[in-house]
């Protein structure tokens, strides 16, 4: 049983129970020019997570594990969007990769270095969780996957929204602290911290070296 030092204690997990969760590794996010940066944001805090996901993905592959990405975004004619998120602006407005975080959009679709495979699901969501108006906890279900491996962006939204929504569910989650950012450096260490903090309250803590290793 693979075995990862992590923190507050040690993660172990089943070959046949674990998925990778690759959350909004999106254009938007991740490229200058896009949505974060038009937000204000430093995406030069995100790309930094690229390298060391790619090589958690090759070992993932490696071992024929299960990988499923999301993306977050919303239908052309905006109907899945909450007015509250309209409101803030952004969404469904023409940026640099198209109208910003539209399905079908070049924006809106995951960086060239960490497309899916055929094969991977890619589930697309409204929300900031990937759990909430998607498939995924049927996925999971289908191949009775019941922990997780959480990577992507950005640490303190969607990554802390989705492993506290898998949390509640039921799912233990790991979160290799290389493999998600934040335009914060700050927020990241915080968000990290809050996770293992109180005896793992909502999951562990790890780095993907250590996770790869765990693999072999
Ligand atoms: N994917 C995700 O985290 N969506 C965001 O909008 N994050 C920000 O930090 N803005």
């Amino acid at each position: 049983m693979p075995s990862v030092d992590a923190r507050p204690s040690t993660f172990t997990f089943e070959l046949d129970n674990v998925a990778l969760l690759v959350i909004d590794m999106q254009r938007d996010f991740l490229l200058p020019g896009g949505f974060g940066e038009s937000l204000g944001n430093d995406v030069s805090q995100l790309s930094r997570v690229i390298e060391p996901l790619s090589a958690l993905m090759a070992a993932w592959r490696a071992q024929g594990l299960p990988i499923i990405h999301t993306r977050e975004g919303h239908q052309p004619d905006l109907s899945d969007c909450p007015p509250s998120k309209l409101a803030r602006g952004g969404i469904g407005e023409q940026g640099a990769f198209g109208r910003i975080l539209i399905r079908g959009e070049y924006g809106h679709d995951i960086v060239d270095e960490l497309a899916p495979l055929a094969g991977e699901p890619v589930v697309d969501k409204p929300g900031k969780g990937a759990f909430y108006a998607t498939e995924l906890q049927e996925l999971l279900e289908k191949d009775n996957i019941q922990k997780l491996v959480v990577t992507g962006v950005t640490t303190e939204v969607c990554v802390h929204t989705t492993v506290r929504e898998a949390n509640d569910r039921g799912y233990d989650c790991l979160v290799p602290a290389d493999c998600v950012g934040s335009y914060f450096p700050e927020f990241q260490r915080v968000g990290l911290e809050m996770i293992a903090a109180q005896g793992g309250i909502f999951g562990w803590v790890a780095d993907s070296p250590t996770v790869i290793a765990a693999l072999q």
